[in-house]
């Protein structure tokens, strides 16, 4: 039952016990003073009858979120897309997924093995250029003219409680001149480290987001942290098999996946 009776001697008794019961913004939906006849005092004296009910909250309005477009490339000219973002949020997985997109589509396809910070890391990238028989170089190899259509950079990640440690990314990036910086993004991270994320890599001039994980979190979740996300999405992923499970924000799979804004 949503509305109460409640009865006190004075207003006052009365609204604390209401304030009490159901929360300082309580709503009084009726109020009448009861005065019984003079001859029945002695047994009841009379008060005051409040009829209440708790304020509900309405529901939160749902993401808004954009969508940017996909990595655009052409024939003959080579595109260079850097993947920045915190440790495991899946920038490895997501450069995977891409080139075996981009390889399945025809494109000469390169990866850059930009992560000299993590043990293991390269060697992960490289495995999966064996897997998909796409060269894979090291950092360096950036300074020459390297014949790609696309070069997809792997940077190294960044723990979110170590935050100063994004300017010795922003130094990597700058060795790699990219055309496109993709910030990417787990939705299985909190909105609070999301949102401090964002502000940590402004410097980094990432115009877009890649957000990863949305086979691991229920629907709540996954509202709380497209709200938390300011940039455009390019991609989504939603599982950590190579290929496949990656979506253009631009397609009819990302609107099942995010269905709201
Ligand atoms: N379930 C799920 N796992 C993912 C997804 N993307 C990446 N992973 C997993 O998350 C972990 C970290 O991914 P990785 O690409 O190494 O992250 P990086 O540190 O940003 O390069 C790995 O175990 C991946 O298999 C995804 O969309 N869904
Ligand atoms: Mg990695």
């Amino acid at each position: 039952m949503l509305a109460r009776r409640y009865e006190a001697p004075t207003v006052e008794q009365v609204l604390d016990h209401i304030r009490q019961d159901l929360g300082p913004d309580a709503v009084v939906l009726y109020a009448r003073e009861r005065k019984p006849p003079w001859w029945w005092r002695w047994l009841d004296p009379g008060g005051v009858e409040v009829i209440a009910m708790p304020r509900f909250a309405p529901p939160a309005p749902p993401p808004r979120w954009r969508a940017a477009a996909p990595i655009r490339l052409t024939r003959g000219r080579c595109r260079r897309v850097a993947f920045v973002g915190p440790t495991g949020a899946g920038k490895t997985t997501t450069i995977a997924k891409l080139a075996c997109e981009f390889r399945l589509r025809g494109w000469d396809v390169q990866l850059v093995a930009g992560d000299t910070w993590r043990v293991g890391a390269s060697r992960q990238l490289v495995e999966y250029g064996k897997a998909l028989e796409v060269p894979v170089h090291p950092l360096s190899a950036l300074e020459r003219n390297l014949h790609a259509e696309v070069l997809l950079v792997d940077l190294p990640g960044v723990h979110p409680s170590m935050g100063q440690r994004w300017e010795e990314v922003r130094n990597v990036l700058s060795r790699a001149r990219p055309h496109e910086v993709h910030l990417v993004l787990s939705a299985t991270t909190s909105s609070a480290v999301l949102r401090q994320v964002q502000k940590d890599v402004v410097e980094l001039s990432a115009t877009r987001c890649v957000l990863t994980h949305l086979d691991e979190v229920d629907s709540p979740t996954l509202q709380e942290a497209l709200a938390a996300v300011d940039l455009p999405l390019s991609y989504l992923t939603y599982s950590p098999e190579v290929p496949g499970d990656i979506a253009s924000a631009r397609s009819r799979t990302a609107r099942r996946w995010l269905p709201w804004g």
